[in-house]
């Protein structure tokens, strides 16, 4: 196996005997196989798409799902991997019929002409993953241009179950993903097509953006317990909105609650979840540490996306755990869903009613709410606080949190900030900070929750109407510096959409890419400003912020 996709590669180049997120080398070869079977899927479906012929629907969830089960810490199963690369041949099978049917030339690449043979499975695996491009630089655009597709294709999917599927959207990926196939291009053209890739991050997150807020109304100012109840619970991770209705629906007086995990808190911000009483609050922190919140929480927990973490071998909840869409794990239940795009809970609320209540593990509340309608109600209050100097400066720590030691420097980098600046933040990055009483300023909360890693384009909306009232010519003239915390792929699209909305400067770590060949490296560094991160101290000196 080779993988370097996400942040915590081994050494800092990549995990080659297992993952370091615990992912077996099996189930590394078989996701380079449904890879390498997705980019079959790809060059067909483009090819017909090109001639004017409709793709399936089928064909774009495939596409979707199979991208976003291969983020890191969404899919440990190898059985359900390999399903998806079955499914993969059979549907590419169909489009070359198809093609040969209306007498549509097909390109002539390895991943058409496989035949797919469950023998030659293995075989296959071996010789499709990141290493088969040699050259360094190439494989470097390549990949960042499949990560920033996988992170695109979660949102989609979020955005899809709630009914809002954008046609450009699958078309640009499955096009991007012949390309990577096909090869041929330059490093100038992949260097577009990755900056193309960043255009459709910012629509993928509006139309997100759009499906939840229609669908659940605006996320408004929201204070969320962190305490629990005396109830038997069930605890939701993940970040499928359409998941928690289902559950909250299900589980309404039933005499068991419900609490949110890690990137489902910011489902308390939401009007429509408001109203069920037995919505408890959020359990815990942010994914890295559900070994032991799990064990505490007693009751069942339901995944609908990603961060798993591979429970011990003695886990007390493992028989607890369920999965759901593109997650899964070995030995774990995994609930599908219904034709009517619902799930049946049934089974996880009659295993909630049979367990003890959670364990404590703190009381008290956290604040959120803070996405851009929000924000902008609270406009006037803002431009006055920064026109008055009381706030010097809004400080974007959004992305990811993660198990590093290295990631204390977020808690620190917080803790050290001047009084007058404000936080804003997006993900499970927030853990690093959000129960730290950073106090307020004039009324307005030092840290500004704006939702999932997806609610980062709140930010960005934030930012552009800042803006306009500032009546500024570029976005960088902001009073904004950017300090991002990355883990996993979706970081990535939302890196690059930054980037295509002009974004510079921006400081990304714990550590950088290490899909980033120092080449590659160099001309982000060049063309938009990005850079590491040092220490707090040096940091805040760099950015302006001391004193
Ligand atoms: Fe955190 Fe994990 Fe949100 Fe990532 S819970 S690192 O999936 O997408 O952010
Ligand atoms: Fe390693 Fe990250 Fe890949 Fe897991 S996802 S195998 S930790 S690089």
């Amino acid at each position: 196996m080779f993988c370097y996709q996400c942040q915590e590669a081994a050494k800092g180049t990549g995990c080659v005997l297992k993952g370091v997120c615990g992912k077996n080398s099996s189930t590394a070869r078989y996701m380079d196989l449904l890879l390498f079977t997705v980019r079959g899927v790809s060059v067909a479906a483009s090819a017909l798409r090109e001639q004017s012929v409709k793709v399936s629907a089928e064909v774009d969830s495939f596409v979707t799902d199979a991208l976003f089960s291969t983020i890191t810490n969404a899919n440990f199963d190898d059985e359900s991997i390999l399903r998806r690369v079955e499914k993969g041949i059979g549907l590419r099978d169909d489009l070359k019929a198809e093609a040969a049917a209306r007498g549509i030339a097909l390109p002539e690449v390895d991943e058409l002409e496989w035949k797919g043979e469950k023998d030659s499975f293995e075989e296959k695996a071996a010789a499709v993953g990141v290493l088969r491009e040699a050259n360094e630089d190439l494989r470097s655009l390549k990949e960042l241009l499949v990560y920033g597709l996988k992170g695109m294709a979660a949102y989609h999917e979020h955005a899809m179950r709630l009914g809002y599927s954008n046609g450009e959207i699958h078309a640009f990926m499955q096009a991007a993903l012949a390309k990577i196939a096909v090869g041929g291009l330059t490093v100038d053209e992949w260097v577009a097509q990755v900056m193309q890739a960043g255009e459709m991050g910012v629509k993928v997150m509006a139309l997100l953006d759009e499906a939840n807020t229609t669908r659940y109304g605006n996320p408004e100012i929201t204070k969320v317990n962190i305490g629990v109840g005396k109830n038997p619970g069930i605890l939701i991770s993940g970040h499928d909105l359409h998941d928690i209705e289902d559950l909250l629906k299900q589980t309404e007086g039933t005499g068991v609650d419900v609490y949110t995990h890690s990137e489902m808190l910011p489902a308390h911000y939401y009007p429509a979840f408001k109203k069920y009483k037995h919505f408890i609050g959020n359990y815990g922190n942010a994914w890295w540490k559900q070994r032991e919140e799990f064990t505490a929480f007693n009751g069942p927990i339901v995944f609908t996306t990603n961060c798993i973490v591979p429970p011990l071998s003695n886990a007390t909840y493992k028989e607890r755990m369920f999965t759901g869409n593109s997650t899964g794990y070995p030995g774990c239940k995994h609930i599908e869903t219904g034709a009517d795009g619902h799930k049946d809970y049934s089974e996880v609320i009659a295993l909630a009613k049979q367990c003890q209540p959670p364990v404590e593990l703190e009381t008290g509340e956290i604040i959120g709410g803070f996405a851009h309608n929000q924000v902008l109600q609270l406009a006037d209050k803002v431009v006055e606080a920064v026109k008055s100097g009381a706030i010097r400066r809004f400080v974007v720590m959004a992305g990811c949190d993660g198990r590093m030691k290295s990631r204390d420097y977020y808690t620190d980098f917080a803790k050290a900030l001047p009084q007058d600046t404000v936080i804003l933040t997006a993900g499970c990055a927030k853990y690093k900070y959000n129960k730290l009483p950073l106090g307020d300023i004039n009324g307005i909360p030092r840290v500004l929750d704006a939702g999932q890693c997806n609610d980062s384009y709140s930010l960005a909306v934030i930012a552009l109407k800042l803006k306009e009232v500032f009546q500024l010519n570029d976005i960088n003239e902001l009073p904004i510096t950017y300090n991002i915390a990355w883990y996993e792929q979706k970081a990535v699209i939302v890196l690059l959409a930054l980037l295509s909305l002009g974004v510079k400067n921006i400081h990304l770590g714990p550590t950088l890419p290490a899909f980033l060949s120092p080449n590659v490296a160099k001309v982000l560094v060049d063309t938009f400003g990005i850079g590491g991160i040092t220490t707090v101290d040096e940091d805040l000196k760099k950015f302006g912020l001391l004193g």
